[in-house]
C-alpha cells in the first residue's frame, strides 16, 4: 500500500539506533533529547492510528517538563484532553522499540488488534515547550503523522495543559471553549475577572504576585495573558527565559524537592511568589516569613484552599454534591488529617454559625465530610480517580493537579444560577461556582489556571498567604533518591505506601519508622528516573531526615 511506503521512506529519515530500548514512562518517553528523533516520528505515527480509531483528535505534546535543558520527552492526549489510555501506552513501547526493519510489522499489528479502518481520516495537534531540540522534534512528529496521510495542527509553542485544553475543545465542537490560545485566555481571565469583579477593596498589594516561569513555555504564555486579565492581577515575572537556563536552580520541581526559593526571584517578607515547571502543568506556591524563613505552599496545600472554598460555596448554594479530594503517598500526613478529621468539624461549624435565612434554604445539609482518596503516582491515576465523584480535587504534593466536575455536578449549578426563583445568597453562590468551572482546565493540571483560581479563591475569601498556610502545618519531610542495581525489585501496594518485595524491606521500614514520632515512610521505584524515591515524615526535621537516610540504607 502506498501509505505504508510513505512510511517506510520517511521513516528512514528518522532512523532508530540499534539495541536502544525506551520506555513510555509515567508521562511519555522522557530522556537525552539526541535519543529520540525515531520515537517522535513514531508517535506522530500512533497518534495518527489513535485518530482514526477514535475517530477523533489526538494531541502529541513535544515536552520533558521539569528535566533538563538537554532532555526531551513526548506524550499524547486522548480524545478528552485526557492522558492517552494505558493500552496504548503499550503500543507507544513496542513502537519505539522496533527495529527499523521491524516497524511496518509493528504498525501493521496495531492496526490490526484495534481493527483500525486506514480509510478513516485523521487529525493530530501538535504542541511543544521552548527547549531548543524541540523544534525539530515537533517536525518529526509531524513528518509521521504526513506519513499516515493524517491531518495536522501545529499549534508551536504552548504549554501541555494548553494543548490538552485545545484537544478537548475540538472534540466537543467548542463547548468547552474555543479551540486557540485567544479563545484559552478569553474563557480564563473573563471566568477570572468575574469572580474577583465583586470582591470589596481589593488593593494593588492582594492583586500583586510574583511568577517564577522556570525560563520556560509558561513565562510566554503568561505574559500573553496578562493584558486579558486587566489589571486585576499584578505579575512580576522572574525567569522569564530571556537569560537564564530552563529548569535551572528555579521551577516548581527545584522548590519543592529544594524547599528553596527559586535563584533570581526577589522577593520581600510576606509576599506571594509562585513556581511553574517546564511545560506550565505544576504550580507552587512559596513566601518568606519572619526572620526570613522559606515557607512552601505545595499542592497539598493548594487542595486544601480549593476544596474548602468548594465545600463552603457548595453549603452555601444548598447543593448537595459529594466532593473529594485525592492524593498520593507523597500527600503530607497533616493535609490528609487536616481533610480527613478538621474539615468535618469546620463544616458543621459553618453550618451553625450560617443565618437562619441560609439554613432554611438547604433542603437536605450537605454530606459533612470530604472524602479522601490516596491513589498511585501519575496524573493519569490521580484524574481516574477523581472523576468517581460529583467533585474531584486532585493533586500531587509536587504541585501538578486540577479539579474534576461531574457532567451532572456542572448542571446542577448552571440550573441553579440561571434561576431567578432563588434567593439571593444562594445564587450568588452557584454563580461563584459556575465561574469557578469556567476558570478550571479540567484536562489537566494548569500552572495558569491553578494560578488564577487560588488568587481567586484568595481574594474571594479575603486571606493572606500567611492565614492560607496557617490552616494546618506541614509535618516536616525529606525525599531522597538511591541509586540500585535494579529498581523493579521494588513491588508495592495500598497506593505505593507499602512494599510487598524485597522480602523483609516493609518490615525494615516498619521498624525504623517505630523509632519517631508522628513518622511515616515509604519508598517507590521512580517512573521517570532510574532511581528509587525514599519518603519520610516525622515531628521534627532532624527526624525526618534521619529516618529518610535510615531507611534508603535499607533499599541497598
Ligand atoms: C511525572 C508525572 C507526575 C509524577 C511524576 C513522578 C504526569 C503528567 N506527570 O512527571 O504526575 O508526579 O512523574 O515521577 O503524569 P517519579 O515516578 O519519577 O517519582
Ligand atoms: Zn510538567
Amino acid at each position: 500500500m502506498a501509505q505504508f511506503e510513505e512510511v517506510s521512506q520517511k521513516s528512514a529519515i528518522h532512523p532508530k539506533p540499534v539495541g536502544l530500548v525506551l520506555q513510555y514512562g509515567t508521562a511519555g518517553f522522557r530522556t537525552n533529547s539526541k535519543q529520540l528523533d525515531h520515537v517522535m516520528f513514531r508517535m506522530g505515527l500512533l497518534a495518527t492510528l489513535r485518530s482514526k480509531k477514535t475517530k477523533a483528535t489526538i494531541g502529541v505534546m513535544v515536552t520533558a517538563s521539569h528535566n533538563p535543558e538537554e532532555d526531551n520527552g513526548v506524550k499524547l492526549v486522548d480524545p478528552m484532553g485526557e492522558m492517552v489510555t494505558p493500552a496504548w501506552e503499550v503500543y507507544a513501547t513496542q513502537l519505539a522499540n522496533a527495529e527499523q526493519e521491524e516497524l511496518l510489522t509493528a504498525l501493521k499489528d496495531v492496526i490490526e488488534r484495534e481493527a483500525i479502518s486506514m480509510a478513516q481520516e485523521a487529525s493530530v495537534f501538535v504542541g511543544k515547550d521552548t527547549r531548543p531540540s524541540s523544534d525539530s522534534l515537533s517536525q518529526a512528529v509531524l513528518d509521521g503523522v504526513h506519513a499516515l496521510g493524517g491531518h495536522s495542527k501545529d499549534y508551536g509553542l504552548v504549554t501541555t495543559p494548553q494543548l490538552h485544553y485545545m484537544v478537548c475543545c475540538q472534540n466537543t465542537q467548542g463547548r468547552y471553549g474555543e479551540a486557540t490560545v485567544k479563545g484559552y485566555y478569553r474563557k480564563l481571565s473573563q471566568a477570572f475577572i468575574q469572580l474577583t469583579k465583586n470582591v470589596p477593596n481589593r488593593t494593588d498589594d492582594q492583586k500583586a504576585l510574583l511568577v517564577d516561569g522556570a525560563n520556560g513555555i509558561g513565562a510566554l504564555k503568561v505574559c500573553e495573558m496578562e493584558t486579558y486579565l486587566k489589571n486585576e492581577l499584578q505579575l512580576s515575572l522572574f525567569n522569564d527565559g530571556s537569560s537564564g537556563k530552563l529548569n535551572h536552580l528555579c521551577g516548581a520541581d527545584y522548590v519543592k524537592v529544594q524547599q528553596r526559593a527559586p535563584k533570581g526571584v526577589e522577593m520581600t517578607a510576606g509576599e506571594r511568589c509562585c513556581s511553574y515547571d517546564g511545560d506550565a502543568d505544576r504550580i507552587v506556591y512559596y513566601y518568606s516569613g519572619s526572620a526570613g524563613r522559606f515557607h512552601l505552599l505545595d499542592g497539598d496545600k493548594i487542595a486544601t484552599l480549593i476544596s474548602t472554598y468548594l465545600k463552603e460555596l457548595l453549603t452555601q448554594a444548598g447543593l448537595d454534591l459529594q466532593i473529594a479530594v485525592v492524593q498520593t503517598a507523597y500527600a503530607n500526613g497533616s493535609s490528609t488529617q487536616y481533610l480527613e478529621d478538621t474539615m468535618k468539624v469546620w463544616t458543621h461549624t459553618l453550618l451553625s454559625l450560617s443565618n437562619t435565612h441560609m439554613r432554611s434554604v438547604l433542603t437536605s445539609p450537605p454530606s459533612s465530610q470530604v472524602i479522601v482518596r490516596c491513589t498511585k503516582t501519575g496524573v493519569k491515576h490521580l484524574h481516574h480517580a477523581a472523576q468517581e465523584f460529583d467533585i474531584g480535587v486532585y493533586f500531587e504534593a509536587n504541585g501538578h493537579g486540577t479539579v474534576l466536575f461531574s457532567k451532572a455536578a456542572e448542571k446542577k449549578i448552571q440550573k441553579l444560577a440561571q434561576d431567578s426563583n432563588t434567593n439571593a445568597e444562594r445564587r450568588r453562590a452557584a454563580l461563584l461556582l459556575q465561574n469557578t468551572v469556567n476558570l478550571i482546565n479540567q484536562t489537566v493540571g494548569d500552572a495558569i489556571s491553578d494560578m488564577l483560581l487560588i488568587e481567586a479563591v484568595l481574594a474571594i475569601r479575603g486571606m493572606t498567604v500567611q492565614q492560607w498556610d496557617a490552616i494546618y502545618t506541614d509535618l516536616p519531610n525529606r525525599q531522597l533518591k538511591v541509586k540500585v542495581a535494579d529498581r523493579r525489585v521494588i513491588d508495592t501496594t495500598d497506593a505505593e505506601r507499602r512494599t510487598v518485595s524485597p522480602a523483609g524491606l516493609q518490615e525494615a521500614i516498619d521498624s525504623l519508622v517505630k523509632k519517631y514520632r508522628q513518622a511515616r515512610s515509604f519508598v517507590r521505584p521512580s517512573g521517570t528516573e532510574d532511581v528509587v524515591r525514599v519518603y519520610a515524615e516525622a515531628d521534627t526535621q532532624e527526624s525526618a531526615d534521619a529516618l529518610a537516610h535510615e531507611v534508603s540504607l535499607a533499599v541497598y
